[in-house]
């Protein structure tokens, strides 16, 4: 089936969102997420100026080629921004699939390997005693695992905190030019493990219990920080060091036994290729909507399963509900499933995107509605402009830039 057009959505229900929409000539239509935060407006323009007009006449059905088309033939390859394009384009057709064919797309991918994604939530506080309500509340509401972010005690911010007010999920790109944050590495590795102490003394070991170091240490620090929380026995630490470093993977894993997540920031298999294959790490945690689609990220999986790693894929507000939808879908079928990212979005996105995917136990199910089983209103969105806002900006108390 031809398809006749496709089309950029750009909207901001509570955050902004990019959204490709792609038409077949029997008037299918299929979406995928191409949301690039704080570098939206790049990656529409990439589809608008130099992909959208590509696609008109193909074969939808043609996946594999569509995929390699945009990724050999743009020459210039790799990156966020490119492979942010291609995973909007490659989502959007697998939707179009499953609505032609009448089929979720887990069923397209050999079908259900689990009944279930486990999913973790964000805990967090601006103090030990906040965030121990917040992990409680989770656990309440049925979840088996929960990631713990608290403010560090002397800095006066700190990552990955909800805003109060918004529920269960933190808007990090909240301003219209990068807000500085002060980071101080000692106060941190001081401060993690009496955090991590706190919630196990408090809530005991029933449940998985993470942490996000957000790129900041170095890898002897980050070696310290694993051996200091092994007594928590942790389900990962993420992120540790910047990412592009990768023998600093190797020597983090000298030193402790808690195991390590990586892979937001990648984009295609060959940024992981060398992670996964000396075995470095224990889950990759690459999204569908910045790593190619479900057509890439599926290969990368099936290469971490040869070395034991499993997924745990990124799954932050930040990336639309059709993004979360797809990555539901290709989690219940991947053999080495991990776990799944569950941060939310903010209330007005639920008036753009109606979803079908639920929540029990702990677990999600991305639902058996055809395609990814996602619409888009696309009269709400446009009552939601565009808004610039970019992630903020880390520096040392000498004033120096860190990684945020
Ligand atoms: C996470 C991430 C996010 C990122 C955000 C950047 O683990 O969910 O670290 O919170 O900061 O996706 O856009
Ligand atoms: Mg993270």
């Amino acid at each position: 089936m031809r398809i006749t057009s496709a089309d950029v959505i750009v909207t901001c229900p509570g955050r902004n969102y990019v959204t490709l929409k792609i038409t077949t000539e029997d008037g299918t239509t299929g979406l995928g997420d191409a949301t690039l935060n704080g570098r939206e407006l790049s990656v529409a323009s990439y589809l608008r100026d130099h992909v959208c007009p590509l696609l008109v006449g193909r074969d939808s059905g043609r996946i594999n080629d569509i995929w390699q088309y945009l990724y050999r033939g743009a020459y210039w390859r790799r990156g966020p921004v490119t492979m942010t394009a291609i995973a909007a384009v490659d989502c959007a057709l697998w939707d179009v699939l499953g609505k032609r064919v009448g089929k979720p797309v887990h069923q397209l991918l050999g079908g259900a390997a689990r009944d279930g994604v486990m999913v973790y939530g964000h805990a967090s506080g601006q103090s030990v005693d906040d965030l121990l309500d917040s992990v409680g509340g989770f656990l309440d509401q049925g979840y088996r695992a929960v990631r713990v972010q608290a403010a560090v005690p002397g800095l006066e911010s700190t990552y990955g905190l909800h805003h109060p007010g918004t529920g269960h999920t933190y808007e990090p790109a909240d301003a219209a030019v990068p807000t500085d944050n002060v980071w101080h590495t000692p106060a941190y590795l001081d401060f993690a493990p009496r955090m991590m102490k706190a919630v196990r003394e408090r809530f005991g070991y029933g449940f998985h219990l993470l942490h996000d170091v957000h790129h900041r240490l170095s890898p002897l620090e980050a070696a310290q920080l694993g051996r200091s929380l092994e007594p928590y026995r942790m389900f990962w630490i993420e992120d540790p060091t910047p990412a592009e470093d990768q023998e600093a993977f190797r020597t983090i894993r000298q030193h402790t036994t808690t195991p390590l997540a990586v892979g937001e920031v990648f984009n295609t298999i060959w940024d992981c290729q060398y992670l996964i294959t000396e075995r470095l790490i224990d889950y990759i945690r690459m999204s569908v909507s910045h790593s190619g689609g479900i057509t890439h990220l599926r290969r990368i999986f099936d290469l971490a399963d040869l070395y034991g790693v499993r997924t745990g894929s990124h799954g932050a507000g930040d990336l639309s509900p059709v993004s979360f939808a797809a990555a539901l879908h290709l989690d219940l079928t991947v053999p080495n499933f991990g776990i799944q990212e569950y941060m939310g979005h903010l209330e007005p996105a639920s008036e753009v995107f109606r979803t079908s995917y639920t929540f029990a136990d702990g677990y999600m199910h991305p639902g058996d509605a055809p395609g990814l089983g996602v619409e888009i209103d696309e009269e709400a969105a446009a009552r939601y402009p565009y808004e610039a806002r970019y992630l903020p900006v880390n520096r040392r108390l000498d004033g120096s830039m860190h990684d945020w």
